[in-house]
């Protein structure tokens, strides 16, 4: 059976269990354990304690935790020890990989190591023995594992093992595979079973994964991974169990604007890497062209322009291949639209093609695809004709509800399988992906997706975010969510990984929980915390400040010291690629608190009546502030060339402007002159003739904060306003409107528009005119009396741009000048 071959329906309670010599639950990604002679319990079966069936019998010991979770283990309690003379016995074509990967954890265990190649059932080996392979490749294990009172891996789906560590004649451990990836997959589950150390707890463990396809698809737009970010991934996912690599970056010309193109000897050396060691880690790399852009469907010579390319790939050892017709024209070209009647008719027959003869001529993997319609459930014309015209083998993604799905359900799943008419469907999930948000990471888990959709997918690839490593954690999430999804615990798995990515340094994994909590919220779902744990340390430091009491600020005064630190302190984590992807996050994250420090201190002068302190921390404060907002995250765009310090990042989500405002506040009431408080409009009420865009309310123009903002939901139109209402009408001397995402890069705002001014709300007098820069600025020399100011559009947006407005402002005074 190939990996992605169908899985057939096995549920734990299908399975015989002869065997009776413990308690096995999964708790929390543990396995709790009970040494009394109870019947065996598979792991699936914990489920069922929580719904109110009997938990597990108390003084349960606790085996080391196995993630993924698997489907069944049964413990006697007792463990034997690996240290020492150590006979490895396998077959003449067991795997490799999962032999040396054996050799290396015993050798780490302190074991002195003896491979032995069996050809028959018997060995000459005495001591400890541990038998590696499948039962086909590998005579001894069906003995050996009856002689540990196992059953053997008849019935264990593609992928899957047994596992049983015992005595019989001296120490014995059965790593038997139901395939070469089970047995590399029994290793693994050994390792964790090991802990670091050199004894295994005496189990029978019986697992296999419920969903055939788990991986990552790089299939974003923005600076694609590096080739050595990509070989570091592999054996990540191999130790998690993930199989699949979907390789189709969007800014990678040669797959997508250039996708006729072949590589030349360095790409194709780097590729022919890439292949080799995804394969050492059983992880499929698929190769994925976009040719959607300025294929004509039906023509020869584009179906050999796709052969000629594939063929470059499956000389390197590729079997698995993949065509993204997402984010494309939707309309045929003149030669297309003479043959097809629409254009998933015209896709589903170039697909048919690939699929007929060149995946079932060359005996590859099925074809897989995602259409132009890849989100929402309910059905389309497009959808029938694709999903009905293509063969029934062609794996189908699909991204859930929206391109971004906070929530897949087995409900929309079920719906989707229906309007696609398709049996292979598995979900391109848009997480943890940043490319829409380049001035974030998402650190948060994976959470959202039900229990049971292994019932209607073949999978999950996680379309991961521009930075690999930051990424690790989110794919641990998919790798423990698709092998098991019943027994998925988000937070559990997210926390594991971090423990993994920190190694053993304990001040490295808290300053990981202070850093993860400033790039948590998620923006796609709904009520998604931002940086809650430092949003409840700045109200109790509030409500303490406003209760002229000490003890309430010194949580967030210890939370901004960690802060402050963050860049030093995670220094030293094991994964130095995690460093280096995070680092301008840190990086601001740490001004951002300095800066917060400083307003402290500026706060307690106040306190204090010391007014020159309370200055000279507030211009500390600024300068920190100033540092943060740095562009220092890289990009690359359409053009396929990588800028340096492009992008400002964001980090605390908005938290940190909390405090920073309202110690700002403090201070004008104290020095409304001091030169380092920033600019703020008088108190004013926003309207706008422009739809909004999401939850970006008009109101955000005028909150004084400058990393929120109004978004239109289209481009403006001659006519269109933005109106701001004074509270009390005022003479009137500064007039400023930011617009875009900063100060020196239009893109998203009005190109071309007046700014008025007016007493009474209908009589308007013009003050000056938006030039296409992303800031207007108008000083008065003779103030105006006004109650209203307003933007009215004069002409079009090129491109078609929307608009973003960060801050509308007018005063009756002049900015500080700082
Ligand atoms: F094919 C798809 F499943 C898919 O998600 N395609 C792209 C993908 O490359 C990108 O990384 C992802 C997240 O931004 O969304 C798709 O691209 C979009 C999505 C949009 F909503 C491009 C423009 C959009 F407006």
């Amino acid at each position: 059976m190939t990996p992605h071959a169908s899985t057939t329906p096995h549920t734990s309670s299908s399975v015989t269990r002869r065997r009776a010599l413990g308690l096995a639950a999964a708790v929390g990604g543990g396995i709790a354990v009970a040494s009394s002679a109870a019947p065996a319990l598979a792991a699936g079966d914990a489920a069922g304690a929580h719904a109110g069936q009997p938990a597990p019998a108390a003084n349960s010991t606790d085996l080391p935790p196995v993630r993924p979770v698997p489907q069944q283990v049964t413990a006697s309690g007792g463990a034997v020890n690996l240290a020492g003379k150590v006979s490895i016995i396998v077959g003449p074509e067991t795997d490799d990989v999962a032999l040396e990967t054996l050799r290396e954890l015993l050798e780490d265990a302190g074991a002195s190591i003896r491979v032995i190649t069996a050809t028959s059932e018997r060995t000459t080996a005495q001591g400890t023995r541990i038998h590696l392979g499948t039962e086909a490749d590998n005579p001894t294990i069906a003995p050996n594992l009856t002689a540990l009172g196992a059953d053997g891996t008849k019935g264990i789906d593609a992928e899957g093992y047994v596992l049983a560590a015992g005595r019989s004649k001296g120490v014995l451990v059965v790593l038997a595979g139901a395939d070469a990836a089970g047995t590399f997959y029994a290793v693994q589950t050994l390792r964790q079973l090991l802990s670091g150390g050199s004894r295994v707890p005496q189990v029978e463990v019986r697992d296999w994964p419920l969903m055939s396809i788990r991986g990552s698809i790089e299939g974003f737009y923005g600076i694609p991974w590096s080739h050595q970010a990509r070989l570091d991934h592999f054996p990540f996912y191999g130790r998690h169990k993930l199989n699949t690599y979907i390789y189709t970056p969007k800014d990678d010309l040669l797959l997508r604007s250039k996708w006729r193109d072949l590589y030349e000897d360095e790409a194709l050396a780097d590729l022919r890497e890439l292949v080799e060691t995804a394969t050492a880690h059983h992880v499929h790399f698929t190769y994925a062209l976009s040719p959607g852009n300025d294929i004509t469907y039906g023509s020869d010579e584009d179906f050999a322009a796709t052969v000629t390319k594939f063929d470059q790939v499956r000389d390197l050892g590729v079997t698995s291949f993949y065509i993204a017709l997402d984010d494309i024209p939707t309309d045929l070209n003149d030669e297309d639209a003479a043959q097809f009647d629409s254009l998933a008719a015209a896709q589903a027959h170039y697909l048919n093609r690939l699929q007929d003869e060149y995946v079932k001529a060359n005996d590859l993997e099925p074809l897989q695809t995602v259409p132009t319609e890849y989100s929402g459930s309910g059905p389309s014309d497009y959808k029938t004709a694709f999903g009905s015209g293509i063969d029934g083998d062609v794996r189908v993604q699909w991204t859930g509800e929206g391109v971004f799905s906070p929530q897949v359900t087995a409900e929309s799943a079920k719906t989707a399988q229906e309007s696609y008419h398709s049996e292979h469907l598995y979900v391109w999930d848009n997480f943890p992906v940043n490319d829409g948000r380049r001035d974030r990471i998402f650190l948060n888990p994976l959470e959202g997706r039900d229990a049971t959709l292994h019932e209607y997918f073949d999978g999950f690839t996680a379309n991961p975010m521009i930075e690999p490593y930051a990424s690790l954690p989110s794919l641990a999430n998919y790798a423990d969510y698709c092998w098991n999804p019943p027994h998925y615990d988000a937070e559990d798995s997210f926390a594991a990984a971090l423990d993994e990515l920190a190694g053993n340094d304990r001040q490295v994994r808290r300053a990981l929980d202070v850093f993860v909590d400033l790039n948590v919220h998620w923006p796609y779902r709904d009520g998604s915390p931002k940086a809650p744990a430092l949003a409840a340390d700045v109200d109790a430091y509030v409500e303490a400040y406003e209760a002229g009491s000490q003890p309430g600020r010194e949580a967030l005064r210890t939370r901004l010291n960690q802060i402050v630190k963050l860049p030093r302190t995670l220094e030293a984590m094991d994964s130095q690629g995690f460093v280096a992807d995070t680092k301008p996050w840190m990086v601001a994250a740490s001004q951002w608190a300095q800066g917060l420090k400083d307003q402290d201190r500026m706060l307690t002068a106040l306190e204090d009546g010391a007014l020159k302190k309370a200055s000279k921390a507030a211009a500390s404060a600024k300068a920190s502030f100033e540092a943060a907002t740095a562009a220092t995250v890289p990009d690359q765009r359409e053009d396929g060339v990588y800028k340096e310090d492009q992008i400002t990042p964001s980090v605390g989500d908005g938290i940190f402007e909390v405090f920073i405002a309202r110690a700002w506040a403090e201070l004008r009431d104290v020095l409304p002159d001091d030169p380092s408080l920033p600019f703020v409009g008088l108190p004013a009420t926003a309207s706008t003739t422009l739809e909004q865009y999401k939850d970006y309310a008009p109101a955000l123009m005028v909150d004084g904060d400058e990393s929120t903002m109004f978004w239109s939901a289209r481009a403006p139109k001659v006519g269109d306003t933005i109106t701001l209402e004074l509270t009390t009408p005022a003479d009137v001397r500064f007039v400023q409107l930011k617009m875009a995402k900063n100060d020196d890069t239009p893109a998203d705002q009005i190109y071309a528009g007046d700014v008025e001014l007016s007493a009474d709300g209908e009589d308007w007098t013009r003050i000056g005119s938006l030039s296409g820069d992303a800031v207007f600025t108008k000083e008065l020399a003779q103030p105006v009396h006004a109650g209203w100011a307003r933007v009215s559009v004069t002409g079009k947006n090129p491109g078609g741009k929307w608009v973003q407005v960060r801050e509308f402002a007018i005063s009756d005074r002049l900015p500080a000048k700082g």
